[in-house]
């Protein structure tokens, strides 16, 4: 189905745990940085909620996997608006009890912020390998492996494969101070992350949940970014918390 956010028709999946006919907790799971809700570590960490009674809403954000927009133009405020939008769309939906955001790298950076901004109708947080750097190293000028002028962005960065982004991705990143957020949100939090993660460092995993109120960490020794050797640790975490 599409969520529809200001014209862009988001592709969505809205699945309800298996057996349960009244109301439930809803948990929205978002991807990160060229991905899609499709990836393996997104479907697993979905299913994992299924089985523990809740439903799960995985969303495409602007540009990626089968939603509208195009990768180029794509930045981490289309991703917010997005985000706020899918959380008024669960908010709307009479089975859903308590609602709750995951997202991965990127996707953890885009549900950090929105658990800020709707901090009193999220009831849990569950960033994985959340993408903090992002906005740090816009402000440095080091993104995606490369450097430029902080003070005179290019208009087009090449990305991951044969892929370019708009500078004003850059320009969006620089504005966003996560700090802010972590301190506006109270709620329980889990954060997952790899040790071995080369895209984000599992140091800012550590900050973040020594800076929120309320944080549990899990890293998980000798994996990467996408859990590609340890991803039944996550799923075991994510269930001893919830
Ligand atoms: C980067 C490293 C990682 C970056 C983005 C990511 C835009 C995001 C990764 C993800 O969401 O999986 O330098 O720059």
């Amino acid at each position: 189905m599409y969520i529809l956010d200001d014209g862009i028709r988001l592709n969505a999946k809205l699945e309800k745990p298996e057996g349960v006919q009244e109301k439930c907790p809803l948990v929205i799971v978002i991807h990160g940085f060229t991905g899609h809700m499709e990836e393996e570590h997104i479907t697993a960490v979905a299913r994992t909620f299924r089985e523990r009674g809740f439903a799960t809403l995985r969303v495409d954000m602007y540009g990626h996997g089968h939603s509208e927009g195009t990768f180029e133009n794509h930045t981490l405020y289309k991703w917010l608006t997005n985000a706020l939008t899918v959380i008024d769309y669960a908010r709307g939906l009479d089975f859903v009890t308590d609602l709750y955001l995951c997202g991965h790298s990127q996707g953890g950076l885009t549900v950090m912020m929105a658990a800020a901004m709707k901090q009193d109708v999220i009831r849990g947080l569950i960033p994985l390998s959340p993408a903090w750097m992002i906005p740090e190293g816009a402000r440095q000028g080091t993104l995606l492996g490369q450097d430029f002028d902080p003070d005179h962005i290019p208009d087009i960065i090449p990305a991951w494969g044969d892929r370019g982004l708009n500078g004003n991705y850059v320009r969006v990143a620089q504005t966003i101070h996560v700090e802010e957020a972590i301190d506006r949100y109270q709620g329980p939090v889990l954060i997952v992350h790899g040790d071995e993660d080369g895209a984000v460092p599992v140091e800012y995993a550590i900050r973040a949940a020594e800076r929120y109120k309320n944080a549990t960490l899990k890293i998980i020794p000798g994996d990467g970014h996408c859990y590609e050797k340890h991803l039944d640790q996550v799923l075991e975490a994510i269930k001893e918390w919830l």
